[in-house]
């Protein structure tokens, strides 16, 4: 009897310690990388670049193969991956906020919703959504900041880029830090250090410059790809790919990995600058094209989600908000423009999250419905193509299918009518050069500039063959 009584007590125990493991919130982290191209991931089909960590949490998890973010330049699409939101919604349509503007202070952050759930929240690497005060990481959820507040900067501790007051310094909260070797690696180990002292559940967004220009690189890793056509890229993407593996490595280590829900994705296309590459996608980082927002996108979470397979149903990137919320407990809805993945990774629904998506930056916009993208340029027009047989989009099919694009074109007004004007324009210049790349990309033809600088060489060039 003796014996009965014991056995009881340990499978209670037993269950007991099941049962709470079971409920534990799991921990969330969202790895951010900055301009990588849809096709420069082993997981997504790329040979000549290597991601042997990526693609281990890519097999463990799902990846998606027409996932979106809500802009196609870094400090826009940002606003909305943090809010869940169209940025559009609160005026932060435009890239390089002024100073004195941000993310508007009336909205929550994911890492405010998740700081009310409990979790320890640090936020690691490029911020971009904010300078001044108000704005900074540790006003918007973060409890911990290690990062730098604008949009770019050296790889390397820069004498005149590492002072008081330099918004690309790099910062521990709101100090200003000296620091030693490579950026990517110095954001991995303040990952693998936060993941090893955290007590409880934690929310880290990592979102290191990592492959935006400069295109700085170590020295042992351009070695190893001496010879490389994309040298450089090739070495930052290891670099980034290799601190990816430090993350994993630690949540490994704590026995945590299996109940981490990870998302990894860029947050806009490949740029036309640092030799990235988005085919078959059309267009790049800037442009309306799929090339400037389809990304690579993939989410992990083995207690939860059975991987190894691809989802391709239309996402878009608050729907990592609405999902970390309902994936830590909170059941209300809440106000996004996201969905939650959860049930579509579970096999509980099929089918696309998103029926309809729409972009808008200044003059150029852009919708999508099933397969039908539309495309349209302020003062000049529109273009429609079906994704389905023509993912690259190079035959308009407007003519052919006047329904829907009537039903396409009066789908983004009705949404403009819902969002704020924009509350700052970009400079006049980069907006002139990307209103010519869209012109040339409606086109199929080449654009006759890719910069300001090129642009004005291209006007010099003309008016000295007419004189
Ligand atoms: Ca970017």
């Amino acid at each position: 009897m003796r014996n009965f009584f014991r056995i009881l007590i340990i499978y209670i125990v037993a269950f007991t310690a099941m049962a709470c493991k079971n409920e534990q919130k799991p921990n969330i982290i969202i790895l951010l990388a900055d301009d990588a191209g849809y096709a420069d991931f082993g997981f997504m089909g790329c040979k000549d670049l290597d991601t042997p960590r990526l693609d281990e949490i890519a097999y463990d998890g799902v990846v998606f193969t027409d996932a979106h973010v809500s802009a196609t330049v870094c400090a826009p699409s940002r606003a909305g991956l943090l809010t869940g939101k169209y940025q559009q919604r609160f005026g932060f349509e435009c890239n390089l906020p002024p100073k004195g503007i941000g993310i508007d202070v009336k909205e929550r952050t994911i890492a405010n919703q998740l700081k009310n759930q409990g979790y320890n929240t640090i936020a690691l690497g490029k911020w971009h959504v904010g300078e001044t005060e108000q704005f900074h990481p540790n006003q918007r959820g973060f409890d911990e900041f290690y990062g730098f507040l604008g949009g770019s900067r050296p790889y390397w501790f820069d004498k005149n880029t590492d002072v008081d007051g330099n918004h690309n310094a790099l910062l521990h909260n709101y100090s200003r830090v000296d620091f030693d070797g490579y950026l990517t690696d110095v954001l991995g180990d303040k990952a693998v250090e936060f993941i090893e002292n955290c007590k409880g559940p934690f929310f880290m967004y990592w979102a290191p410059n990592a492959v935006h220009t400069p295109m700085h690189a170590k020295r042992d890793h351009l070695e190893k790809y001496t010879g490389h056509k994309r040298q450089k890229l090739a070495a930052m993407t290891w670099s980034l790919d290799e601190n990816i593996g430090k993350i994993t490595d630690k949540l490994k280590e704590k026995g945590i990995y299996d109940n981490t829900l990870i998302f990894f994705l860029s947050d806009n296309g490949g740029a036309a600058n640092n030799s990235s590459n988005n085919a078959p996608l059309k267009g790049w980082k800037g442009n309306k094209y799929e090339g400037g927002h389809r990304v690579p996108f993939v989410v992990s979470w083995p207690e939860k989600i059975s991987g190894g397979k691809n989802f391709n149903g239309l996402t878009s990137v608050f729907d990592i908000f609405q999902t970390s919320l309902k994936a830590s407990g909170i059941n209300e809805d809440l106000s996004s423009d996201g969905v939650n993945l959860l049930p579509f990774l579970t096999n509980e629904k099929n089918g696309n999250p998103h029926e309809l998506l729409f972009w808008r930056k200044d003059q150029m916009a852009g919708a999508r419905h099933n397969d039908f993208k539309l495309i349209r340029l302020d003062d000049y027009g529109y273009r429609m193509y079906n994704l389905g047989n023509d993912l690259g989009e190079s035959i308009d099919i407007r003519e052919n299918h006047p329904e829907e694009f009537d039903f396409l074109k009066k789908q983004l007004i009705e949404w403009e009518k819902e969002m704020a004007e924009p509350l700052w324009k970009e400079e006049h210049d980069w907006n002139k050069v990307t209103y010519e790349i869209h012109e040339a990309l409606m086109e199929n033809r080449d654009a006759n500039y890719l910069s300001p600088y090129e642009m004005n060489q291209f006007i010099e060039d003309k008016e000295k063959s007419t004189k």
